[in-house]
């Protein structure tokens, strides 16, 4: 039995077209029902290790939940070593490292329960070296040049004292998350889900003190720069620095932050100081700012242009190669909505009738209108309790109680819809070489008795 369980499990995760011919006895987009209750679905049930109820609706070609490669390891581990957590001061040891050399750990959904995101539980993304902590914050200095009538030149403490301070609730989001849902697997950390968090983050507002630089009409792009080393150690080279255009970065939300939860921004997440754009990929979001360019044209710093945090504008082929002139910079982050409880693999006792469930949901520049889970494989969709944002780029929490019909293994998906009334696909849709934009449905595995 085992063998068998290994190698069709191998198989979804390699095949999942052909382990489907071998569960089910049929190939994909077939009407499988006939077929049901035949070894290889005995096979699968062993794998799940319960019996499946709504097995006759498990779509084809898609990998099971209980099949699908565990959290990805850093890709050049084997499969089987399976995660490794992050050991670093003041984070937790829940999050599971992506990459070493730069240091990149996300956040399980499960540890995403928190209606606010703690600081230890937020995920990590360098591009470069960590710098070394400031020793005096409030000295450190940011300068606003390029297309304005009056550059600035001001330490944190100046800016601190100058302008109004706003605390506001908003979503972080890695441009690659999702990238691991991708077929064939696109270039970057596999983030599955957790490339996100949403923190209390308090600074000054980017417009008022662009207004206070007299923003020129020449001006069409920013240019973010942080003080954190290449990873070569290289000083002639920058790790990141992106930039959005005027009008996005005049959006009166957009804060230069210097407190996170409260508290002072610790040097992992930027401090003394860092930009937070709302919606947008977190790569916008400087690190260890000091300074703000303004640009007459587009920003053409490193992380800007070819592929990089950018979406194929007319559909590719997937692992196709990439024409540079179809692709545009991804903008606005997609809809997503999460399951934060229960954990993936969770055993609930026998004869348990009702899951109580939690999650969020977000969608980069837009609301999100509607949150679904489903029990049965997308056959049967129900509508979630959906929660209000704070401020505008909060994310919504959300619950749902759903009723089992009996024992046995379960997915539990959910699906969010934004305001424009887009949705989560069921799988990772338009590939791009560096793996942007991938939101499918989360999907849960229970297991009743
Ligand atoms: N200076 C600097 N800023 C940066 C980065 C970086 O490597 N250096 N990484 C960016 C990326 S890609 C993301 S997703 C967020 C991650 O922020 P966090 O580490 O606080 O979660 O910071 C952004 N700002
Ligand atoms: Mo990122």
């Amino acid at each position: 039995m085992m063998k068998i369980e290994r190698s069709l499990e191998e198989l979804y995760a390699d095949d999942p077209e052909r382990a489907d011919t071998v569960a089910f006895g049929r190939k994909t987009g077939v009407d499988r029902r006939g077929f049901l209750g035949g070894a290889g679905l005995a096979a699968m049930g062993a794998v799940v290790g319960g019996s499946i109820p709504f097995a006759a609706n498990m779509p084809g070609g898609l990998v099971p939940a209980a099949m699908a490669q565990d959290k990805p390891a850093a890709p050049a581990a084997p499969a089987a070593k399976g995660p490794t957590y992050l050991n670093f001061p003041g984070k937790s040891d829940k999050l599971v490292v992506l990459g070493e050399k730069p240091l990149v750990a996300e956040t399980p959904e499960a540890q995403l329960d928190d209606d606010t995101t703690p600081t230890e539980k937020f995920f990590v993304r360098n591009n470069g070296q960590i710098p070394d902590e400031a020793k005096d914050a409030d000295k450190w200095r940011i300068k606003i040049d390029g297309e304005v009538n009056k550059p600035i030149d001001i330490t944190l403490g100046e800016l601190k004292a100058k302008f109004k301070p706003v605390t506001r609730r908003m979503v972080l989001e890695c441009g690659g998350n999702g990238r691991s849902f991708f077929t064939p697997q696109a270039r970057g950390n596999q983030w599955t889900n957790g490339g996100a968090g949403c923190a209390e983050w308090t600074g000054v507002r980017v417009a008022d003190v662009l207004k206070a630089a007299g923003v020129k009409p020449s001006a069409v792009f920013s240019g973010h720069y942080g003080a954190d080393p290449h990873l070569s150690g290289d000083t002639s080279r920058v790790a990141i620095s992106r930039g959005v255009p005027i009008k996005k970065l005049m959006d009166e939300n957009n804060l230069i932050v210097w407190a996170m939860n409260g508290q002072p921004l610790p040097n992992i997440h930027g401090g003394p100081v860092r930009l937070l754009i709302g919606g947008w990929p977190g790569s916008v979001s400087a690190k260890w700012l000091n300074r703000i360019w303004i640009r007459d044209k587009v920003h053409d710093g490193q992380g800007m242009g070819g592929t990089s945090y950018r979406v194929a504008i007319n559909p590719m082929v997937p692992g196709g190669k990439a024409d540079e002139k179809n692709f545009r910079d991804l903008e606005s982050m997609p809809v997503r909505s999460i399951i934060t409880n229960p954990a993936d693999g969770t055993k609930i006792p026998a004869g348990t009738r009702e899951v109580k469930l939690r999650g969020a949901s977000w969608a980069g520049d837009y609301e999100v209108k509607q949150v679904d889970v489903s029990l049965d494989y997308g056959a049967t969709w129900q509508r979630a309790q959906l929660g209000k944002p704070k401020n505008k780029y909060d994310w919504q929490r959300w619950t749902a109680n759903v009723k089992l019909p009996s024992d046995g293994y379960f997915e539990i998906w959910t699906r969010g819809t934004d305001s424009r009334g887009i949705a989560q696909p069921h799988v990772a849709g338009f590939w791009n070489p560096q793996g942007y934009g991938a939101n499918p449905m989360h999907r849960v595995r229970v297991l009743v008795g």
